[in-house]
């Protein structure tokens, strides 16, 4: 044991005495000495090419940790509550799982060329400090830390946690941007009233942005709803606001590439924020969320929406209802933590090879 126990720690020595002469050789004395690994003026995460993938503490995409967001053009921030879902809970384990199953991602977007590392400053900022006792109070906190990263002019790519995070997230981007374009990938529309008489949960967010003017209603889109409702027509409200509303039947069978470039076309080159609510996949590809529906997008649908986002004016991204203790096998956090890649691919200044 004890003879094992010395040939770990001397091969973990090795390694990191070839990291930190990797570190040292490519080090631009003009970056910031805080950057892990990185001779080019952004930050790039640790490769697996020369670190074992399994090491060090996960953080997003392997990428350095900082406290605050100054300094970065996008960030990967936590929010890691479930207090309010309905069904099952589990969300707020959500951001420590997605950044363990995240260890996968590598620097570069085989499919688009995308190089985000050669384009922008990214880190992750860790979590939002949430109450799990008072939902409220945790909106409150929500709120504040977004204006502190939007202050910076960092643009927030958050890892969920619960949809009640997108209301406080987008009141703080509203107060940046003014309404703003929303597209909102979901199996729900996410625009009840009131639930169990209370105004805040995972169920109303989006009433909520509506009521204090956070959206710009023509530029709405919701993709991928379906599932039983409290009544015949339970989208009426969100067309009655304006919103597009695309229902997941239409969606069945087909690429969505079409669908984006009339969103992109909606959208136009106003401010958009990405709302991307895991269980707008089928469970088959996403079975790890509170409330899942069946017949679903698919992992390529879900993929296509958001390359078809590239070129419009994105400020802000989330991706949530991730539910670690119903995802068995890791793979609805393995897919949650490409679909925040894929989001950091079509941020605007994005350099394509
Ligand atoms: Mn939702």
């Amino acid at each position: 044991m004890l003879s094992l126990w010395r040939n770990l720690n001397l091969t973990n020595f090795f390694s990191l005495r070839q990291t930190v002469a990797l570190c040292s050789a490519r080090r631009d004395p003009r970056s910031n000495p805080n950057r892990t690994c990185s001779g080019k003026r952004f930050n790039v995460p640790t490769s697996a090419e020369f670190v074992a993938r399994v090491s060090g503490i996960p953080t997003m995409a392997k990428l350095p940790f900082q406290e605050t967001a100054d300094g970065l053009d996008a960030a990967f921030v936590g929010v890691p509550i479930d207090t309010g879902t309905s069904n099952r809970p589990g969300a707020r384990f959500g951001p420590r799982q997605i950044r363990v199953e995240s260890a996968m991602l590598r620097a570069y977007n085989s499919g688009t060329r995308a190089a985000p590392y050669e384009s922008l400053m990214v880190a992750d900022i860790g979590d939002v400090n949430v109450n799990m006792y008072d939902l409220k109070d945790t909106c409150k906190r929500i709120r504040t830390a977004y204006r502190k990263i939007l202050a910076t002019g960092c643009i927030p790519l958050t890892i969920g946690g619960d949809h009640t995070i997108s209301y406080p997230i987008l009141q703080a981007v509203a107060e940046k941007h003014g309404p703003v374009g929303l597209v909102h990938v979901d199996a729900h529309a996410d625009t009840g009233d009131v639930i169990l008489g209370d105004k805040i949960g995972h169920g109303t967010p989006f009433r909520r942005c509506v009521e204090e003017g956070l959206l710009d209603c023509k530029r709405v889109v919701q993709i991928g709803l379906r599932g039983t409702g409290y009544s015949a027509d339970s989208y009426e409200w969100s067309r009655a606001q304006g919103f597009r509303v695309v229902q997941v039947e239409e969606c069945w069978f087909k690429s969505l590439a079409p669908l984006m470039a009339e969103v992109r076309a909606q959208m136009g080159s106003g401010p958009v924020y990405l709302s991307f609510d895991i269980d707008a996949l089928d469970p088959g590809f996403a079975p790890g969320t509170g409330t899942p529906e069946i017949a679903g997008l698919t992992a390529i649908q879900g993929v296509e929406i958001i390359r078809g986002c590239r070129g419009l004016k994105l400020v802000g991204c989330d991706l949530v209802e991730v539910s670690p203790p119903y995802d068995t096998t890791g793979n609805t956090a393995l897919t949650g933590a490409n679909l925040l890649f894929e989001m950091l691919c079509v941020l605007p200044k994005i350099k394509y090879y």
